[in-house]
């Protein structure tokens, strides 16, 4: 069985990673047109690198949670089978031992020289202007896809949800686009796995309601059972 799973913040809420509209989210304390746009970059570069450099740092604060180590149970079992695509530019999946994983808004660790085009991987701050690795020169920029700029790989997940026979949505709004869309890219059955209904919740043939911690795990023992 050919599977894609795409991930949102709520897979990573467990392991205390803020998700974006959730009471207390990102979105609450910042206006993501104010620092998630290239617009945002050109204006004040500062205060965008400032708020990435602050969630690239709570990344060692956090680890991988039960919903993240399932998806590692399926892909050892299915193989290239199974996609795990993500709209998180957290490093869980990576760190729970997932090889498969497709970050299509980009990643937190790595940097993006707007001189030479190089990316690098990246674990420090960016705010006081480091020099790129490549060209030396201090044009680096979070390597994140921002409101209006082109999601990562968009060939790829096309291909994938449209050869796939099941695609399940795990802790994911369904607000923003294209990702919002994907089950109506999927060829196969769908799947929501969500603490509670997202915005495309009823173009799911089934959605199970909870926390990803106890929700994936028991998909997975079902699914392998
Ligand atoms: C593009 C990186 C062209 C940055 C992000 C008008 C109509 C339609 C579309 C548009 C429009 N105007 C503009 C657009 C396009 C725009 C868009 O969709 N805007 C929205 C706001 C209307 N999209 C773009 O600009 C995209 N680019 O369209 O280019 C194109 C199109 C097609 C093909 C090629 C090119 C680029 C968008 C990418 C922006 N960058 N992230 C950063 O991280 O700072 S988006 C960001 O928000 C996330 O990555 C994610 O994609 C999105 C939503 O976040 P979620 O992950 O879903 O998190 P959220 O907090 O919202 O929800 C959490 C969910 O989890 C909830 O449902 C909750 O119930 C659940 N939950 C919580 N805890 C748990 C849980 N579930 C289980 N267990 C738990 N414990």
């Amino acid at each position: 069985m050919r599977i894609v799973v795409l991930t949102g913040a709520g897979i990573s809420a467990e392991s205390g990673l803020t998700t974006f509209r959730d009471s207390g989210g990102l979105w609450e304390g910042h206006d993501p047109m104010q620092v998630a746009t290239p617009e945002a970059y050109a204006d004040d570069p500062g205060l965008v690198q400032h708020f990435y450099d602050a969630r690239r740092a709570a990344l060692s604060q956090v680890e991988p949670n039960a919903a993240h180590h399932a998806l590692v149970r399926l892909e050892d079992a299915l193989g290239d089978d199974l996609l795990v695509v993500t709209q998180n530019v957290d490093d869980l999946h990576e760190r729970a031992g997932s090889r498969r994983v497709h970050h299509i808004h980009g990643r937190l660790r790595s940097a993006w020289c707007t001189r030479c085009d190089e990316r690098h991987d990246w674990q420090g701050p960016l705010a006081d202007g480091p020099a790129c690795p490549s060209c030396g020169a201090s044009g680096l920029r979070p390597d994140i896809v921002w409101f209006g700029e082109i999601p990562y790989g968009m060939d790829l997940v096309e291909q994938a949800l449209d050869a796939c026979d099941l695609f399940v949505s795990i802790g994911t709004s369904g607000v923003v686009y294209p990702a919002a869309a994907f089950v109506h890219w999927a060829r196969g059955a769908t799947l929501e796995l969500n603490l509670e209904p997202s915005a495309g919740a009823t173009d799911f043939a089934e959605s199970r309601r909870g926390p990803a911690t106890h929700l994936v795990p028991a998909w997975v023992e079902e699914l392998l059972a």
